[in-house]
């Protein structure tokens, strides 16, 4: 097969330069539900009764899709304290070349960040979101060397504008991406085929994504916009069969877990892993 020319040759030669010669792993960190989830932050929904040995079992059968797509998965400690932190997306961006530690909106989730920055110490080189940025992880999404950041309640200019400064030295864009009614950018659009977004187009707008094919969830399912593609294959809520069905039509393999316990929480499938290749 031919290779492409100028940036994306050099980058895919790269890639599988560095394929052959070290042993690339799949890696997802997450991190063990608190005890306190009942008491997470919530934006656009009403307090429901979280079923907390539920929502355990729930996230084990994640944790286990994650590795039937190839990933290993590294559990973090629960923090009995830090109710929202089951939500490892949040607190980390990780590219090939650098991990951003965010600075969540959400004051009562500051705590969350230190372990991650830990976790992550030995796999990236770290640059940190600082005061007065505030940045959450679910609020980015990365489409080639474009980062698309919604300008959520949660993901101020300052913390753009300095997520923007730690990247583009590594040629990445880092766009500011305008929502409304959500919680996050990737509660309203994410990635699920080479080629293709889907998004719910009454929280954003397709054109904010040239050149991009799109898929709209279906109208009775509203947080189905939400999908963690893993390799070819994507992550999908239980709760959205409709659009389910309509990925499938497009040939995208789904697989389908059941998140009932922290959708009450308003975090979806993305929200609970951060996946890197170490
Ligand atoms: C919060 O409001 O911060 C949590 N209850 C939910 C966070 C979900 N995270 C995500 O969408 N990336």
């Amino acid at each position: 097969m031919e290779i492409a020319g100028g940036v994306v040759g050099l980058q895919v030669r790269w890639a599988r330069f560095r394929s052959r010669v070290t042993a690339i792993t799949r890696v997802a960190i997450t991190r063990a539900v608190s005890r306190a989830l009942g008491h997470c932050e919530l934006s656009h929904l009403p307090r429901r009764p979280i079923d907390l040995a539920l929502a355990r079992r729930q996230h084990e059968a994640y944790e286990q899709a994650l590795r039937e797509l190839g990933c290993e998965v590294r559990q973090l400690a629960e923090q009995p304290d830090q109710p929202d932190s089951v939500f490892v997306e949040d607190t980390a961006i990780v590219l090939d070349e650098v991990a951003v530690i965010t600075r969540p909106g959400a004051v009562s989730r500051r705590g969350e960040v230190a372990s991650m920055a830990e976790a992550l110490s030995g796999l990236r080189e770290l640059a940190r979101i600082e005061a007065p940025g505030t940045l959450d992880g679910g609020d980015v999404l990365r489409l080639g060397r474009v980062l698309y950041v919604g300008t959520s309640a949660r993901s101020n200019a300052e913390g753009i504008a300095q997520l923007a400064r730690a990247l583009t030295p590594f040629g990445y864009r880092v766009e500011a991406t305008p929502l409304h009614d959500c919680l996050h950018l990737k509660s309203a659009v994410t990635q699920v085929a080479e080629d293709r977004l889907l998004l719910n187009p009454a929280w954003i707008e397709a054109r904010q994504f040239p050149g991009w094919k799109t898929v709209a969830v279906d109208p009775a399912e509203a947080h189905a916009a939400n999908a963690l593609r893993v390799g070819s294959a994507v992550i999908h809520p239980a709760s959205c069969p409709r659009t389910a069905r309509a990925l499938r039509e497009l040939g995208i393999d789904v697989r389908s877990v059941d998140m009932s316990e922290t959708e009450k929480a308003e975090g979806g499938v993305t929200c609970c892993s951060v996946i890197l290749e170490a």
